[in-house]
């Protein structure tokens, strides 16, 4: 069996860790990330690698080498709901094959290699993002740990269910010499299938806000009210959906999503008295971004005066837009045509870990392709050829940065 068939099994095995029986759900300090996390670090260990979990509940593992700098390789083992396979685990699994390479050759670099599967990415559970990577960057929020989860549950309630230490996160920060954190992830976009390209070097990663909005107008019985004395809160937030898409589609670049909208104890016979919902703003320009917020926001107060209706905006993460190290996109480059394929360097509008470890080190990103771009779907779907290209690129990109330390 080949390396990336090892990968693609791996990551088989890894969307059966899920929280519902339908689809793959693998959130944050969960029993199913126990159980992802059982299987990775004892692949990890197969590897030749020390395996540990850190505070806030990341995997840790390291396969030492001369010198005393670290490369940082990773991505996260958590997912969204009904996710994909590939989103995140590809890429832990893609840098253990290229450390598994060097172990099986007794390869031995002139710095360690830690391979991180971060505890959370995409914030599903408590709604802000990258906690497990800003953890190893040293700017985790410790305001976080108060928030709570559907249920009810703080995060430092979770932390510690799952066996991690919330009172210790600060330990989880990476000491020492780093020379930078790799992350090889699905394109996640439609550049690389629509170029014939298998993988992209990326330039840098799109800049994103996310906010919990609230309209609150008045519930009242659906069979009483006249038309025009409602208060309607979810006629309100159908016009701001509306609004928000005409939004995007009028600033080039600019994207902007309302990708949860709730209606807190709906019924057919009742008006909507309240309804939450997400939105996410994201362009590469973070002045662009700022600006199209604001008028957003104002949009939201606009729209729900006109009917009786107040809005409640809670902004809840904010990203500048990331740049990936210029030294790193070059030996990344230079590890793509050395493998005898088309470069190509495109920006992430996907958020990844490396917007958290930019504050830490130099980041670094390799695309894979995926089929149709698409993502956070279960159709997320990858090639094993592909992969096979991934993990050759990876282990290329490794040996220049040794020729460089
Ligand atoms: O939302 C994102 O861009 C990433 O998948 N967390
Ligand atoms: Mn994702
Ligand atoms: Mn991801």
């Amino acid at each position: 069996m080949s390396d990336a068939d090892t990968v693609m099994e791996r990551c088989d095995v890894l969307a059966n860790c899920s929280e519902e029986a339908e689809g793959l759900t693998r959130p944050f300090a969960s029993e199913a990330m126990r159980q992802a996390q059982d299987y990775v670090s004892r692949w990890m260990r197969e590897a030749g690698m020390t395996v540990r979990r850190d505070n806030i509940g990341n995997l840790r593992a390291r396969y030492e080498g001369d010198g005393e700098a670290t490369l940082l390789l990773g991505s996260h083992l958590d997912s969204v709901r009904r996710a994909g396979k590939y989103d995140g685990p590809l890429g832990v699994m893609v840098g253990l094959a290229a450390v598994q390479r060097l172990r099986d050759s007794r390869r031995r670099l002139p710095f360690s290699i830690e391979l991180i599967a971060f505890a959370d990415e995409e914030g599903l559970r408590f709604g802000s993002t990258y906690l497990g990577s800003r953890a190893v960057a040293g700017t985790f929020d410790l305001l976080d740990l108060d928030h709570t989860d559907a249920g009810g549950t703080t995060m430092a309630d979770a932390i510690r269910a799952f066996g991690g230490d919330p009172a210790r996160i600060a330990e989880d920060r990476e000491q020492g010499h780093v020379l930078g954190y790799c992350e090889v992830h699905i394109e996640q976009g439609p550049v690389l299938e629509a170029r014939g390209l298998q993988v992209g070097v990326v330039s840098g990663i799109a800049g994103q806000n996310r906010f919990r909005l609230t309209f609150t107008g008045e519930a009242g019985h659906a069979g009483t009210v006249p038309m025009d004395r409602r208060r309607d809160a979810l006629v309100v937030a159908a016009m701001y959906v509306i609004a928000v898409e005409h939004e995007a589609r009028n600033l080039p670049g600019l994207v902007a999503t309302v990708g949860d909208l709730r209606v807190p104890g709906g019924a057919a016979n009742v008006i909507p008295g309240r309804v939450e919902l997400s939105l996410d703003v994201r362009h590469v320009e973070d002045g662009l971004r700022l600006a199209a917020c604001e008028r957003l926001i104002a949009q939201a107060h606009a729209l729900a005066g006109n009917r009786g209706v107040t809005a409640g905006v809670r902004p809840l993460t904010e990203d500048a837009a990331v740049p990936c190290a210029p030294r790193l996109v070059s030996l990344l480059s230079e590890a793509v045509e050395a493998s005898g394929h088309e470069l190509i360097t495109l920006p992430s509008g996907a958020g990844h870990d490396g917007v958290a470890m930019s504050s830490l080190t130099d980041i670094g990103m390799l695309f894979v392709r995926c089929k149709g771009g698409i993502s956070h779907s279960p159709a997320e779907s990858v090639e094993t050829a592909d992969v096979a290209v991934a993990i050759d690129v990876l282990g290329r990109f490794l040996e220049l940065v040794a020729r460089q330390t």
